[in-house]
């Protein structure tokens, strides 16, 4: 009996080599403006959010490295660094932040006030130190910058600021060090944000140097936008240096990613393959989600598997056909060879795949069956915010 019917050995193997970054504040309690509810296990310090990011991993097999936040997770980053060793992940790209303090209420790399501008790069530099400690490639850079009136703001004397006070971080980093910079269209300002989309980023880290890239995250568009076509221009221009999965129905919902719309996420992996970027070093697969009701660490092994089963699929696209379809003109062949693959139920192969690895077939039961969810219950009190009011 064959083990995997439908995906082929080079589909396999791409599947083998998949690695998927989790965010450490994924693990904290989080919540939107009206309320944050606290879940019994939320991780106490970074510690033990590396924890729960490891089981992850063990369950799944896809989630070797972890993301961090700075400040959230300050701590002695070298003891952090062997801990993630000790429990079988590595520390990922750091995250800066300039959202949360009183004198950024106008900006922060932007801002007017030289002053203010060389506390936000001091920032970025001090995060850069935590890079080397860590280990970490990637600086992800996104800016809550922006103006709610018109007139509020000199739109091009920000963007020009903004370019001067990115290039003093980009000069600070060390050979193997990437400077990646997020874009999102609106919130927290509603009338201009500074880098709104993916034409601003790439604008922007063009000016800097070769390990400058632009950061997608998939829930920072307008509804509508044709997500796949924005990444299938990045890596046209190879520029995307990584993904920022999760869904939303509205706005920056930070849901499980594919929850939405696994339509969509199949168009946005199918590009990444046929733009080289699957299992590239160059664009790292990250998310970037918040579990407000649900378990957060079921809700991040949903996660990895809904990317690893959209990839699958994406994966079955017979490419050859497909071509020969775009060749003839015949649309109706061309998405019928995309649909089937969309269609196709990849979930038993995975199964069966992990399985032969030596993982649970299925991770979601798996860890409900693990104890560990009752273990960090009876063990951690007083679990911490994600970050935001913490
Ligand atoms: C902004 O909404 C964002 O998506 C950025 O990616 C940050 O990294 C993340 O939230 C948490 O600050
Ligand atoms: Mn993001």
């Amino acid at each position: 009996m064959s083990t995997h019917p439908t995906l082929a050995p080079e589909a396999l193997s791409a599947l083998e080599k998949q690695s998927i970054e989790l965010p450490s504040w994924a693990f904290g309690n989080s919540g939107t403006r009206f309320k944050v509810f606290a879940t019994p296990g939320t991780p106490r310090d970074p510690f033990e959010k590396i924890s729960d990011a490891a089981q992850v991993h063990r369950l799944t097999g896809l989630a070797p490295t972890v993301a961090l936040h700075i400040p959230w997770d300050l701590c002695d980053f070298s003891a952090l660094r062997r801990h993630a060793e000790d429990e079988g992940v590595r520390l990922g790209t750091i995250n800066s932040n300039t959202f949360q303090d009183d004198d950024y209420k106008f900006g922060a790399l932007t801002h007017e006030d030289a002053a203010v501008r060389r506390k936000a790069i001091d920032h970025h530099f001090a995060c850069i130190d935590v890079m080397h400690e860590t280990g970490s490639r990637d600086l992800k850079i996104w800016l809550a910058e922006g103006s709610n009136y018109p007139g509020q703001a000199d739109m091009r004397g920000r963007q020009d600021r903004l370019h001067e006070s990115l290039q003093e971080i980009y000069d600070r980093l060390g050979d193997e060090q990437r400077l990646v910079l997020e874009y999102k269209f609106f919130e927290p300002a509603f009338y201009h944000t500074d880098v709104p989309d993916w034409g601003t980023s790439y604008t922007q880290v063009t000016a800097l140097g070769e390990r400058a890239m632009v950061c997608l995250d998939t829930g920072h568009h307008a509804p509508g936008t044709n997500i796949e076509f924005i990444v299938m221009q990045l890596l046209r221009l190879g520029r995307l240096g990584s993904f920022d999965f999760n869904s939303r129905f509205y706005a920056d919902d930070d849901l499980i990613v594919g929850a939405a719309d696994p339509f969509q996420l199949f168009r946005i992996i199918f590009e990444v393959i046929r733009g080289g970027g699957l299992n590239n070093p160059d664009v790292a697969f990250m998310l970037d989600q918040c579990h407000n009701v649900e378990n957060k660490i079921l809700g991040q092994i949903r996660s990895v598997l809904n990317v690893q089963e959209m990839t699958a699929r994406a994966l079955l696209v017979d490419q050859e056909a497909l071509r020969a379809a775009q060749v003839a003109g015949d649309p109706l062949a061309a998405n019928a060879v995309f649909m089937d693959a969309f269609y196709t139920d990849v979930r038993p192969s995975l199964a069966e795949w992990r399985a032969a690895r030596g993982l649970p077939a299925d991770p979601m039961k798996a860890q409900i069956e693990s104890g560990y969810q009752q273990r960090i219950e009876n063990e951690r009190v007083g679990g911490q915010q994600a970050g935001w009011g913490a």
